[in-house]
């Protein structure tokens, strides 16, 4: 990959400000990225394009040209015409040298590169997109939109690109019925009661979505559960979904479920090397070619999670690979098979058991026994998508064998799309890491390009999750799915110039808007880490339920392995190999060092490697309970900040996307003092150990609920206890409840945060009164995981700003509905800021 700017004369910068892309209305591409806002500046060349070739992607790309241009200044360009006209050439790099001999193009260009640069024929500069095939001169027409939109074209410049790896898929874990797991963004947009949607308008706009950034291939089911998919009349179904892409270059892919020649195909075993089952694949899999010729392959979750697999047989994940690959093979397809194979019943009473081991254990002693077309499709981290993990040590296992790194934009564990957290800088993070195989450089992101060992086939598979609801449920959020296509492309740009070219695009180019928005979006997640889970003790969500608020012990005493092993001396998993579980050795020697002592592991994963005393001291020089104390404290005001510096752009964009930004925000500040309450609260009582800054368990101007005057509220223990103040609450069972305290402090103007516990199933309504004068009132109307009082629901109202005198009576009333008995927590009175 290349880029130069040839000499430096400053160009057309198109710097004004636009309006919102996130126009509300029919889910589009538009809305997500694509939208370009008007910019309304000076085109650099005449808007006149002339296509060279006219085979379907180099229509496409002409069409995506008319759009763009439409979309950056107001209005369509011509089509057509003669070198004399042509303001943008657009074609493949023979059709271009054909037409222009005298432009001096790149000896060679891979099918999926392109070359932009300029003609300057007989006076008469033109702006050229040339492919290295019509797929490469459809990213290029996307690029250089993108050019035009985020900085505009500077004369001089050329653009010579090719994707880092062959393989930029996303995943969608669909089920037949329309939902999605793991999806926080609505229904699917292919499925719907067992069947392929009939309109298919949404499919179409996700494909132009992630041909825009590259990705060239959609896995649509779920890796779980997938045998319906190889159904024929399914079959014929998700031919329409492949014609629904192709326009944009993306190919169908499909998760398969290793039984189905027994759950659907009636024989009497799925034993991969049973001759029968072998012939069964291979019709199947030409089944699939007659209907979608470009058909891209299939992945695999097997003897995962409940899921069968070749184990039943005493077979190897190589087996099942193969099996499916060389079906696949005539065809051109392949298979990414998932390292993700544990055994999720493991012994937690063993201190030698350890789910992180399993990938490694599994796959490394399989390594060069898989077929050429069998890609390895290892999660980034080695458990499970959690706020941080070190880097998968298969990477460096399997240097015969083809990989791709599996991760999630789609945000499980990093708050559902409800927080804001932009996960580019951890994905950067991994992609840099160097594991130092064979002592010498191999970080991450050559490895899966296939460039360290010299492999054919490799790349980046995200989780992506889109839906019915504006692609990922919330705006920001789409930031990550632009930024995975991205970093697939080019695993070198950095998470800040992706955070600002996603910005420019979607929301303005008015560089104190960028400024702000790309601010916000690097500081989201560490700031989730600090108020979640932090020093690699995983996120301390509630993993054998929502997998969204905090229950810091769901994580123990169960088989699933995501053990942090806290306990009143001390917390942490001991991964080192003199004294633990040996993971630490499943690297290679360089970095098998750093994490087998606590005195080399980084603080920031310290207790992913190695269990130690509450009182150990960090690198940082503080101690780990205090540093437990700090960056809650830390997180949830890092996240009030957000609400804060988006607050700065109120009449700069969007008013709609603006409100719709600033509530979620709003929302996410108030989860965050849930989150740092639980966790602050269970270390201490766990350690007995006091904050040295005073603030854990010490609440000022904290009323509970519990101790309040009730009228129909019964108190009730909240489980678990760490996710309520104090570990109880008070829920209603009648048709109206009160809860009543009267207040004590100075005269003054005071903020009332409301904590309630907002549950699913009906729509509770609350009331503040002061003196009996109703202050603010409101519904419980979110959607949110759990069907009792928990971390997952907990809510905080504020009214800002009421006037209290001493002996004032504060009363929260409360009207359940259906399921939501309107259960409160406490109410906390503090100063209200003068502005
Ligand atoms: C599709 C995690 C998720 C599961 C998911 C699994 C996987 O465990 O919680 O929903 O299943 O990962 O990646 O297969």
């Amino acid at each position: 990959m290349a880029r130069d700017t040839k000499y430096s004369l400053i160009g057309i910068v198109f710097a004004a400000v636009l309006a919102g892309g996130l126009a509300a209305g029919a889910q589009t591409a538009e809305q997500a990225w694509l939208g370009h806002g008007h910019f309304h500046g000076l085109p650099p060349v005449p808007m006149h394009v002339r296509a060279l070739g006219h085979e379907p992607l180099e229509k496409t790309a002409v069409n995506e040209l008319v759009k763009g241009i439409d979309n950056l200044y107001g209005s369509s360009p011509l089509i057509g015409g003669n070198s004399a006209e042509a303001g943008i050439v657009v074609g493949t790099a023979d059709q271009v040298r054909a037409a222009y001999p005298a432009l001096n193009l790149p000896s060679m260009l891979l099918p999926e590169a392109f070359w932009i640069g300029e003609s300057d024929s007989g006076g008469k500069r033109a702006v050229v997109i040339a492919g290295g095939s019509e797929r490469g001169v459809l990213y290029g027409t996307f690029a250089l939109i993108r050019e035009l939109a985020t900085s505009g074209w500077t004369p001089g410049t050329t653009i010579n690109e090719s994707p880092a790896m062959p393989i930029r898929w996303v995943d969608e874990w669909d089920n037949p019925d329309g939902s999605i797991e793991r999806g926080y963004a609505g229904r699917s947009i292919f499925f719907e009661s067992g069947n392929i949607r009939q309109d298919l308008a949404l499919v179409a706009e996700y494909a132009r979505l992630l041909a825009s950034v590259g990705i060239n291939g959609v896995n649509v089911n779920n890796v779980n559960g997938a045998s319906p998919f190889l159904t024929p009349d399914f079959i014929r179904g998700l031919k329409r979904i492949a014609d629904a892409m192709r326009p944009w270059g993306v190919r169908l892919a499909l998760s398969v479920d290793i039984a189905s020649p027994q759950k659907i195909g009636g024989l009497p075993t799925f034993d991969p090397l049973d001759p029968a089952v072998k012939a069964w694949w291979t019709a199947k899999v030409n089944e699939i070619y007659a209907q979608i010729p470009d058909f891209g392959g299939f992945t695999v979750k097997a003897d995962s999670e409940g899921q069968p697999g070749p184990a039943s047989y005493g077979r190897t994940p190589a087996d099942a690979a193969n099996l499916l690959a060389n079906a696949l093979e005539a065809q051109g397809g392949v298979v990414l098979y998932r390292a993700f194979v544990y055994n999720h019943h493991a012994d937690w009473r063993d201190p030698k058991a350890d789910r992180a081991r399993a990938a490694y254990d599994i796959f490394h002693p399989l390594d060069g026994k898989f077929a050429t077309n069998v890609i390895v499709q290892t999660k980034e981290g080695p458990i499970d998508f959690q706020a941080r993990e070190p880097v998968s040590p298969l990477f460096a296992g399997l240097r015969q064998t083809n990989q791709a790194m599996e991760l999630e934009v789609t945000q499980e564990y990093t708050g559902q799309q409800r927080h804001l957290v932009y996960l580019a800088p951890m994905w950067k993070q991994v992609l840099d890491f160097d594991l130092r195989a064979g002592e010498q450089s191999t970080p991450v992101k050559e490895i899966i390009a296939g460039k360290s060992f010299n492999r054919p086939l490799g790349g980046m598979v995200a989780v992506a999750g889109v839906g019915r609801e504006a692609w990922l449920g919330s705006p920001l959020a789409l930031a990550n799915l632009y930024a995975f296509g991205r970093l697939a492309w080019n695993p070198d740009l950095s998470p800040e110039e992706i955070a600002a070219e996603w910005t420019r695009q979607t929301i303005s180019n008015d560089p104190e808007v960028v400024a702000t928005v790309t601010k916000m979006l690097m500081q989201s997640w560490p700031a989730y880490e600090n108020y979640t889970g932090p020093l690699g003790m995983q996120t301390l969500t509630d993993i054998t339920g929502s997998h969204y608020g905090p229950n810091i012990e769901s994580s123990e005493n169960n088989g699933w392995g995501q053990w942090h092993r806290a306990d009143h001396e001390g917390v942490g998993m001991d991964r080192s190999v003199s004294t633990g579980t040996g993971y630490a050795g499943q690297y290679p020697p360089e970095v098998a060092k750093i994490y087998e002592s606590t005195a080399t592991t980084p603080d920031e994963l310290l207790l992913f490697f190695h269990h130690v005393p509450y009182t150990y001291r960090l690198h940082s020089g503080m101690t780990v309970i205090q540093h437990i104390y700090d960056s809650h404290y830390d997180g949830a005001a890092q996240a009030a900040e957000f609400a804060s510096e988006w607050a700065t752009l109120k009449g700069r964009i969007d008013p709609k996307l603006y409100e719709d930004v600033r509530d979620r925000l709003v929302y996410q500040t108030g989860h965050a003092i849930v989150w740092r309450d639980a966790v602050v609260q269970y270390f201490l009582k766990l350690s007995g150990i006091p904050d040295e800054k005073g603030r854990a368990g010490h609440y000022p101007g904290r009323l509970e609920a519990e101790d309040a005057r009730l009228t129909g509220y019964k108190i009730i223990d909240v489980t678990p206890w760490e996710d309520a103040s104090g570990g109880k609450a008070v829920s209603c069972g009648e048709a109206d409840c009160a809860a009543e305290w009267s207040w004590s402090g100075q005269p003054g103007r005071y903020n009332i945060a409301i904590q309630y516990f907002d549950l699913p199933g009906g729509v509770a309504h609350f009331t503040l009164k002061v003196n009996g004068r109703p202050v603010d009132a409101w519904a419980a109307d979110a959607t949110l995981p759990s069907n009792h009082p928990h971390g997952d629901n907990s809510t905080r109202r504020i009214i800002h700003a009421v006037e209290l005198k001493q002996g004032d009576m504060l009363r929260v009333e409360g009207i359940p509905d259906g399921a939501d008995p309107a259960a409160l927590d406490y109410i906390e009175v503090s100063p209200a800021r003068a502005t």
